[in-house]
């Protein structure tokens, strides 16, 4: 994620029906064509208005919130995380079948949560009891595999953490199919991980 202003559109990696029955076509058009389009389309904007910020890459806009014009921090938090988080989101989904993760971050899971049903299981409850709108995330910190959650688009780089993995909680992501049963919602997402893409992203956070 290498991209600077102004950002564009990620193009979905697999076609809007892919992840059917899991995730229904008018749910990805929507999600992706309006929700997702919306943060991009707002960042920019906000960004329009500050060249001296329009060769920073996101990664660098929300690692420095602190540092940028205070009328400007809500902003960038809300629409700068919201487009990470979805192109992260995205990403991490395929429709190929169920798959479960091998090698190096197949052992760092048994390693960190005992087990893969127990990983499971964590952020199973993660992604379930997290009140209102956010996400649920498997990062690596210091060392080690952790889930955790984060509000809104709030994103766990901000807090040094290395996201692998997120599940979008938002109503807007399940809603139109799955109406007010998000457990399903969540129990299905599972048979969507894209693990191959995980797993690169594990190399590169554990290799640092
Ligand atoms: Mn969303």
């Amino acid at each position: 994620m290498n991209e600077t202003f102004p950002f564009q559109v990620e193009p979905l990696p697999y076609p809007y029906d892919a992840l059917e029955p899991e995730l229904c076509r008018e749910i990805l058009e929507f999600h992706h064509d309006k929700h997702y389009k919306t943060y991009v389309d707002n960042l920019n904007g906000i960004l329009a208005d500050f060249p001296k910020l329009q060769d920073k890459t996101l990664e660098d806009l929300l690692t420095h919130i602190e540092d940028l014009p205070e009328t400007i921090q809500t902003g960038i938090r809300n629409n700068g995380g919201g487009v990470y988080n979805h192109q992260l989101y995205f990403r991490c989904m395929q429709g190929n079948g169920f798959s479960m993760p091998d090698g190096e971050l197949a052992n760092a899971i048994h390693r960190d949560f005992e087990s893969f049903d127990n990983f499971n299981r964590v952020l199973t409850n993660a992604a379930i009891k997290l009140f209102g709108s956010g996400y649920a995330w498997l990062v690596w910190k210091g060392g080690k595999l952790s889930v955790v959650t984060t509000a809104n688009q709030d994103t766990p780089i901000t807090n040094s953490q290395k996201p692998i993995l997120c599940i979008d909680v938002w109503e807007h992501a399940y809603y139109l199919q799955y109406q007010n049963r998000r457990a399903d919602y969540v129990a299905n997402w599972f048979q969507l991980i894209n693990w191959e893409y995980v797993d690169t992203l594990f190399q590169l956070a554990s290799q640092q």
